[in-house]
């Protein structure tokens, strides 16, 4: 009811093509094709306007079917109706506020009443200062509207046949030159009276010509400071809805949404010198005539090509261009499929041959790994800018199909790249992340990359998103696909401003990517272009669109390309002749046969040429180890402690840390990571880090706390990671079980990312691990999982060379340990620099072994010549007198612990040895066969604290078994083949602990098993 209440007010009658409109059920019309054919446009047909609902009493409950025959038969005889509705109905129509409209006729004066009979509105008849005011504020309302949401009615559809908002209503609060200004009513499904735009603000037709003061917050005006409402509209659809959609008022920083409106509000600001024009035609033309190429050569190979986007290609180095102009020099680029070989070919300038010979599928691999597909290898690549005369390093980081993983690990390269050079600001290292629309719209990890973006310790200050806007994602509709409007919705959590432009557009591309860069070296923050375009082929070459998206894909058969389009129009504007640019596609098919004919000679696929991140000096030239041999990791006793002195110190002036932790530096309770961090108890913010106080020639040490992501996180360190190989970059879960949320950074990169991408890493993974009761969340960061991935094979026993601990290094694709003392976790860190070469760490870490007293180590654990013991052999009293020993228990962790106290507890220190695995992978055969040897009477048992099925139980015994040449079988001790991980109740725990121990030194445990 409060509908016809306030819609009443404003009644007027309908004209028969807004009638027939609203009929049809009011669709967005495309503004051009309104404006050419004069049509009006039509509107959403609910819409409830909010105006005060007492002010028309009498319209209420069953009154308005009274109202509207009243309504309708003033439309045809004004003097049909009592004076009362005629003056009502009048003054509606002439735009009086709700609650002006009505007046009483005993207040008719014979003034008012002459007026009416007249036909002079009410509001017309009183020009006053009030109404004056309020279309100065409707103006300005209009104007925020337009800023608003302008963009929801901006031509972004290269197709025309979709909104790229998903909706196609035009909100209410915007005017547009095509729209009537006159009211309208009509009635809605429910029968309600509702009206048209105009009304909203209470402007009419005759108000087009008046002249409104501009607020400061626009920049429609240019020199001028008031401008006609037909102008101001006018301004306001050239900024806002043509082919550039501009979404930024949600940023909550005035000069910032200042800088914006002046960048696509000032008229006229969008021009290009012929020069610009011209290099914007020759880019058009190589990303188009590139994937022609490719079709024409390859036509039934998979390439995922741009056609339906190739201003891709335009966009970036218009990115390029304009940051190097800023200053950068380094970019870091991450993207997915879409385009990839023509970003390669054309952005980066890999040589074409080299993409080209990855068509034949013969060519035969140089590089050892199993390699990767040619749309996910990665690229570096150092030149000189054509446009800036200045150096500039392009990457494109290598990445797996899983869409978006990516994102993080660029972020993470680039700030270890910003790092490296002392670039705190980042005005000389960038990072541009491209996204498809589905992907950006559905995959979780853009968000927590966004979250990274404007923290202390991850930003890069400001990343250029540019999506690939093709309006699909494989066979889906975007309608299907996401709840948001657009797929860019997740940026606007960062405040990052949005650009969305017709990708059709190639200058509104290039303006866009402009002000882009600009805005990127303005403010350091993100910025996202959102190229809406088309797919013309199907997901790939193979596939057939027409299966599942017809409509738009007979549309897309009718579509003339950006390539076309922009070359007509230079030609009709005279700045390049036809002849120039059929000698420009020329020029550049040629250089593709040439190169397609050098190709053939290519018999050898490179992988290592394909690498992101080269690491300068640290191999050798044809890039193997400089040496096989790892130095002693161990430190003198002066450097121990003097390290051990500093970080437990407090190293600055005036600084006052809590009581709790002063005892703790003393020694005198447990040190863990957080107390690497001093926080001074009274001044806010201020830390100090002992670790960085050692000597003034030290290497940095940075601590980082970070937002409540892995799979963010974790693939930001090993970007960090992937760098340099001369930082030890570690990562720690809060507790083990919490990394399989980074799932895919650890299978997609970690584990095969050598074997894949030739870029070794070093990143160290810490993953705090025990059964100590507290539940199945808390217990195990599934040591059972890494260790089945480990590619050393379980079946045969490598052959024992000097090198062999090394070497067997070299061959892994990643280590595993399980450290039991600190002297071990000390060289196993140590170790993954001193190594020739780099490798993932994996370190399953301790909980209550920190504060477990026999879990430490002496200074001479650690003295020059120590190393990091790979098995550490029994050295109590079984080991004195072999021959006796019954069992030989091997185990890793902190179950040695258990073992050895119920060892004692049983008076068994001379029949049982017990052998603690450090290293599990790769596996140190060596030693468990020399520890195995040494107890000839003893049988062998497996004790781990995990159940059966978990834990290292499947990955130990088969190797075990090669080792001993299945001389003996390998008894199991341990918990029960379980599904979760541990259990939550304390009682069952130690029920489960107290059984494996009594099987564990049961010397008949495993008689009725033999
Ligand atoms: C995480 C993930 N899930 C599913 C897929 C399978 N897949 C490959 S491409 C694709 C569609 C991607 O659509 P969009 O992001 O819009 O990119 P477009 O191919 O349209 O450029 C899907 C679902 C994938 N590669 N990664
Ligand atoms: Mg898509």
């Amino acid at each position: 009811m409060h509908r016809l209440r306030t819609c009443a007010a404003r009644l007027r009658p309908l004209t028969a093509s807004q009638a027939a409109a609203q009929t049809a059920g009011q669709p967005r019309t495309n503004m051009a094709a309104a404006a050419t054919t004069g049509g009006t446009r039509t509107f959403q047909p609910i819409r409830c306007y909010t105006a005060p609902v007492a002010s028309e009493p009498f319209l209420n409950g069953t009154s308005s079917n009274y109202v509207e025959e009243m309504y309708f038969a003033w439309m045809e005889d004004p003097k049909s109706v009592h004076k009362s509705w005629d003056v009502f109905f009048r003054n509606a129509n002439a735009g009086a506020p709700p609650g002006v409209a009505y007046q009483s006729p005993l207040g008719l004066t014979a003034a008012a009443g002459a007026a009416l009979h007249q036909g002079s509105p009410m509001v017309g008849a009183q020009p006053n200062v009030e109404k004056l005011v309020e279309d100065h504020l409707a103006v300005q309302s209009l104007i925020r509207a337009y800023q608003i949401r302008g963009h929801h009615v901006a031509q972004l559809d290269p197709l025309g046949i979709m909104d790229a908002d998903l909706d196609s209503h035009v909100p209410t609060d915007i005017i547009t030159s095509s729209d009537k200004l006159d009211l309208a009513v009509f009635k809605d499904k429910r029968g309600f009276l509702t009206v048209e735009v105009g009304g909203f603000y209470g402007l009419n037709e005759s108000d087009l010509d008046k002249v409104f003061r501009l607020p400061t917050t626009t920049f429609i005006g240019g020199s001028e400071t008031a401008l006609p409402l037909k102008d101001i509209i006018q301004r306001l659809e050239m900024a806002y809805c043509q082919h550039i959609g501009v979404e930024f008022m949600f940023i909550n920083d005035l000069e910032q949404c200042q800088w914006i409106r002046q960048k696509f509000e000032t008229p006229g600001i969008m021009q290009f010198t012929p020069e610009e024009k011209r290099t914007l035609l020759a880019r058009t033309v190589r990303s188009t005539r590139f994937e022609e190429f490719l079709q024409r050569k390859w036509s039934s190979e998979k390439r995922f090509g741009l056609e339906g986007c190739e201003s891709l290609i335009p966009a970036l180095k218009t990115l390029i261009d304009n940051s190097s102009a800023y200053g950068v020099e380094n970019v870091i680029l991450g993207m997915p499929h879409r385009g990839r070989l023509n970003v390669l070919a054309n952005v980066i300038r890999k040589e074409l041959e080299q993409i080209f010979c990855q068509f034949d599928s013969k060519m035969e691999a140089a590089d050892e790994g199993s390699g990767d597909v040619k749309y996910h290898l990665g690229m570096y690549h150092r030149r000189i800018n054509r446009v800036t005369d200045r150096n500039i390093t392009l990457s494109l980081v290598a990445n797996p199909s899983h869409l978006e993983a990516v994102d993080p690990v660029v972020q993470g390269k680039c700030k270890a790249e910003q790092f490296y050079c002392g670039d705190t600001e980042g005005n000389r290292v960038m990072s541009i992340l491209m996204h498809g629309d589905a992907a950006f719209a559905g995959q979780g990890i853009v968000y927590e990359t966004f979250v990274l973006s404007d923290l202390p310790s991850y930003t890069t200050q400001g990343t250029v998103h540019v999506v690939v806007n093709n309006q699909i994602g494989f066979t889906t509709d975007p309608r299907v696909a996401r709840s948001s409007p657009y797929p860019t919705d997740v940026a606007r959590v960062v405040n990052a401003p949005i650009f969305h432009v017709n990708a059709d557009d190639a200058e509104a591309v290039m303006y866009v990517c402009k002000v882009a860069a600009e805005w990127r070296a303005t403010f350091h923050k993100d910025v996202v272009v959102d190229l809406v375009c088309y797919r013309r082929m199907g997901h790939n070459e193979m596939d057939e669109p027409m299966f599942t998206q017809p409509l738009m894909y007979k549309q897309i058969k009718k579509q003339k390309g950006v390539l076309l389009k922009y070359a007509e129009k230079l030609i009709a504007e005279g700045v390049v002749t036809r002849q120039e640019y059929e000698e420009e596609i020329a020029k550049y098919d040629k250089i593709c046969e040439e190169a397609y004919t050098r190709s053939k000679d290519e018999k050898i696929l490179h992988i290592k040429h394909w690498l992101d991140s080269p690491w300068p000096g640290f191999f050798t030239l044809d890039g193997q180890p400089k040496s096989m041999t790892c130095p002693s990791t161990g430190l003198s006793e002066e450097d121990l402690n003097h390290i051990g002195q500093v970080a437990s110190s407090v190293p600055v002036d005036d600084f006052t840390i809590h009581g709790g932790l002063s005892r703790i530096l003393k020694g005198r309770g447990t040190f863990s990571h957080r107390h690497h961090v001093l926080h001074d108890q009274n001044v806010d913010k201020r830390i100090c880090i002992p670790m960085n106080h050692m000597s003034p020639d030290q290497a940095p040490y940075t601590v980082c706390n970070s937002c409540l992501s892995e799979y963010g996180v974790l693939g930001f360190e090993l970007g960090f990671a992937m760098a340099s190989p001369n930082a030890l970059v570690l990562w720690e879960a809060q507790f083990g079980d919490f990394h399989n949320t980074a799932q895919c950074i650890i299978d997609q990169f970690i584990c095969p990312g050598q074997a894949k991408w030739v870029r070794q890493n070093g990143i160290v993974l810490l993953l705090p691990h025990g059964m100590e009761g507290m539940g199945p969340e808390h217990s195990s960061a599934r040591p059972e999982r890494f260790l089945q991935m480990c590619n050393d094979d379980p079946d045969v026993m490598p052959t024992m060379k000097e090198d062999f601990a090394v070497r067997q290094l070299f061959d892994c694709n990643w280590i595993v340990v399980n450290c039991s003392n600190p002297a071990n976790f000390f060289h196993v860190l140590r170790r993954q620099i001193h190594a020739p070469f780099r490798k993932p760490l994996i370190v399953f870490t301790p909980k209550s072994l920190l504060r477990h007293p026999d879990a430490r180590s002496s200074f001479d654990d650690m003295l020059p010549g120590t190393e990091f013991k790979r098995l550490i052999v029994e050295e109590g009293a079984a080991a004195g007198n072999p021959q006796g020993v019954k069992r030989v228990i091997f185990c890793t962790g902190k179950v040695y612990y258990e073992l050895v106290k119920e060892r004692k507890a049983r008076g068994m220190e001379d029949t049982v040895a017990i052998a603690r695995i450090e290293q599990l992978s790769p596996f140190p055969f060596d030693l468990v066969r020399s520890e195995f040897e040494k107890y000839a009477n003893a049988d062998l048992v497996w004790c781990q604290e995990e159940h059966k099925n978990q834990g290292y139980y499947d990955y130990v015994k088969p190797r075990i078994r090669t080792t001993i040449e299945r001389a003996k079988p390998v008894w199991y001790a341990g918990r029960d083949p379980a599904a979760a991980p541990a259990t939550g109740n304390k009682n069952t725990h130690l029920t489960e602990l107290r059984r494996f121990l009594d099987t564990a030194f049961g010397l008949d445990a495993f008689k009725d098993q033999q």
